[in-house]
């Protein structure tokens, strides 16, 4: 459970006390702040629907935090923690038929005030002999882990033709320009295994999807499972967005609200994965993308991975 939201309350009590008698103030959550009689308190780990960046550090029982970013600092994101994928894996362009490439740059990826901003724009940039109009970018953690819990809070882009992503692939996988190249395997997509912790079509602002793709052992095809869920506020208000990773089962919540889950049959999430952000353009799921686009961006407060200890 969530320590947090009892210290939150307790807190809460303990302001009112500082000022003298006072009714007990009646503590509730509504529109993911915390609002008390006398006190109101950011939501920190107590409500995850929020229009603010910070909270302390979620604990939940019998778990660890082993790896995480606050995005307390400013600039490029930490190079300790995080690759910049820029080679395009098909060479010339990237899968899906998405458009953007993705760069280095801080004005497509950058953290300040608390957050990290992945800003997907409109501008023609080349790259390796191709030219694309979009720029954005993907990061890849350098960490990698298996099973646990992971805790991603974030605030969407809503521009028609962004499709932003947060999940998470195989680390034997041996992608072009990748975090691990060759280090800890050399297998191929679909092989590797893939979990989207949170992925959002770029027509539609009021669902988010969460899906596992692994290869089917018969046919050899790759074969996915996913389902979508309604959210309100996807794009004016940070959720959290969460896996549940176990030798059992895989689990993805939306604000500790299950979107889907699946025994964990598949020697794809039996071994460790690395997570990966970003903002894609137009492809499979970000759609057509009108002549009026010209940024979207993906803030994301923090990312936590917790596991048994
Ligand atoms: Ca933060």
């Amino acid at each position: 459970m969530k320590n947090v939201f009892y210290l939150l309350i307790i807190s809460a009590f303990l302001s009112c006390e500082k000022g003298g008698p006072s009714p007990e103030p009646q503590a509730t959550c509504s529109d993911g702040i915390l609002n008390g009689d006398e006190v109101s308190i950011d939501c920190g780990g107590s409500c995850t629907a929020c229009e603010e960046p910070g909270g302390e550090i979620t604990s939940y029982d019998g778990l660890t935090l082993v790896w995480n970013d606050e995005f307390d600092y400013e600039g490029a994101p930490s190079a300790e923690k995080w690759h910049l994928q820029t080679l395009p894996i098909f060479g010339g362009g990237w899968a899906n038929g998405e458009l953007q490439h993705y760069t280095n740059r801080t004005s497509n990826a950058s953290v300040s005030d608390g957050t990290l901003k992945i800003n997907a724009k409109k501008e023609s940039y080349t790259f390796e002999n191709s030219t694309k109009e979009y720029t954005s970018a993907r990061l890849n953690s350098k960490f990698d882990f298996k099973y646990g819990r992971v805790d991603v809070r974030a605030k969407l882009p809503s521009q028609q033709g962004a499709w932003p992503a947060i999940w998470t692939l195989g680390s034997d996988i041996n992608e072009r320009g990748g975090v691990f190249q060759a280090e800890k395997g050399e297998t191929s997509w679909p092989n590797c295994g893939e979990i989207d912790i949170m992925e959002k079509r770029g027509w539609q602002n009021d669902r988010v999807l969460g899906t596992f793709h692994w290869k089917d052992d018969e046919s050899g095809n790759p074969a996915s499972y996913g389902l979508d869920k309604s959210l309100s506020g996807i794009g004016s208000k940070y959720h959290l967005y969460s896996l549940v990773w176990n030798a059992a089962v895989l689990q993805i919540y939306v604000d500790d609200q299950l979107v889907v889950q699946s025994t964990n049959s598949e020697t794809e999430f039996k071994k460790p994965h690395y997570l990966l952000l970003n903002v894609a353009m137009g492809g499979t799921l970000g759609g057509e993308v009108p002549s009026s686009f010209s940024q979207a961006t993906m803030e994301i407060d923090y990312v936590r991975v917790y596991q048994a200890q």
